[in-house]
């Protein structure tokens, strides 16, 4: 990682040869035996949590608690983000107001909370881990519940599993539907988004080289439920479940732009997933969102080769 002062620096090449050490065949980062591409240096005299270190914010105040999130009551359009980055909140007690998503910096399973915090106008905090720390194992991850990411704190509640963030963020800014039916669906849309994103993580991180192909030209299938539900609700001119935008929106849309990126032409069979994707994209928060240099320069795969 050039430039980076990076508590593992002159540490580059331990991974060399490795098999990888991530738990679970399905994480982003299985497979990768190299450092993380687009990784933003600790912040100025911050260093990553490494196990076995005292926290140096240990007893005394975080020099960030209850400070007002800079973004906070800002004029811009965009809520946005501000990044604490080298993971400096993740192995702290400190606790920043309003949100932090600690995550890899990635776009992955943080990016459907990104989008709907951006539409909602709510800032928040980037806590970005160090995949390649991570990797290395210099993380106790004691205080990760079930030992990933990615993790979002509302204050000092934190919670794991990116479908109950959601389900969260959801209930608390009215995104979960009207009724108990269209928060069923919602559940529904968010669960088969999972499903689907379990093999492109597979196609990403095991299978690329040899699996692309094979997978693009199967896309249209998984993609098609989506397409199937849409047409059910509206004619298929609005949102996935009901009549209001809900936190599968975005789930959703996250999923669809990256396998845009994947494929360019993958919704062409797909044409009111196609126009959703405009729609939503259409909307002014996320459309600013989607403008920001933070968003266009986040990798859709943990690259560890910078
Ligand atoms: N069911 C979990 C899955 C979380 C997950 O797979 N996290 C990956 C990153 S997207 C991870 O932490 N990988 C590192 C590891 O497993 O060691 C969720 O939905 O949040």
């Amino acid at each position: 990682m050039a430039g980076e002062e990076s508590p593992m620096a002159g540490e580059q090449t331990l991974l060399a040869g490795e098999q990888t050490p991530m738990a679970g065949e399905e994480s982003p980062l299985a497979g990768e035996q190299t450092p993380l591409a687009g990784e933003k240096s600790p912040m100025a005299g911050e260093e990553s949590r490494l196990a076995g270190e005292e926290s140096p914010l240990a007893g005394e105040q975080t020099p960030l608690a209850g400070e007002e999130s800079p973004l906070a009551g800002e004029e811009s359009p965009l809520a946005g983000e501000q990044a604490l980055q080298g993971s400096f909140l993740l192995f702290h007690a400190a606790v920043l107001p309003g949100y932090t998503i600690t995550y890899f910096y990635l776009r992955g399973r943080a990016e459907p909370f990104r989008l709907l915090l951006s539409d909602q106008g709510q800032p928040w905090t980037e806590d970005v881990v160090s995949a390649r720390s991570w990797l290395q194992g210099q993380y106790d991850k004691t205080p990760l519940l079930f030992g990933q990411l990615p993790r979002l704190r509302d204050g000092d509640f934190a919670l794991f599993q990116t479908s109950a963030i959601l389900r969260y963020l959801g209930r608390k800014h009215d995104l979960c539907g009207s009724n108990m039916q269209e928060a069923a669906h919602i559940d529904m849309v968010t669960d088969g988004v999972e499903d689907v994103r379990v093999k492109y993580s597979k196609l990403l991180y095991e299978n690329y080289e040899e699996g692309r192909e094979d997978y693009c030209k199967n896309l249209p299938n998984l993609l098609k439920p989506f397409e199937s539900l849409l047409s059910k609700n509206n004619t298929g001119a609005g949102f996935i479940v009901g009549p209001k935008i809900s936190f599968a929106d975005y789930t959703l849309l996250s999923l669809l732009l990256d396998h845009l990126e994947l494929d360019q032409c993958c919704l062409q069979s797909l044409p009111l997933l196609e126009a959703y994707v405009q729609r939503m994209c259409a909307r002014p928060q996320i459309a600013a969102y989607l403008k920001t240099e933070e968003y266009k320069k986040r990798p859709v795969k943990v690259n560890l080769d910078e």
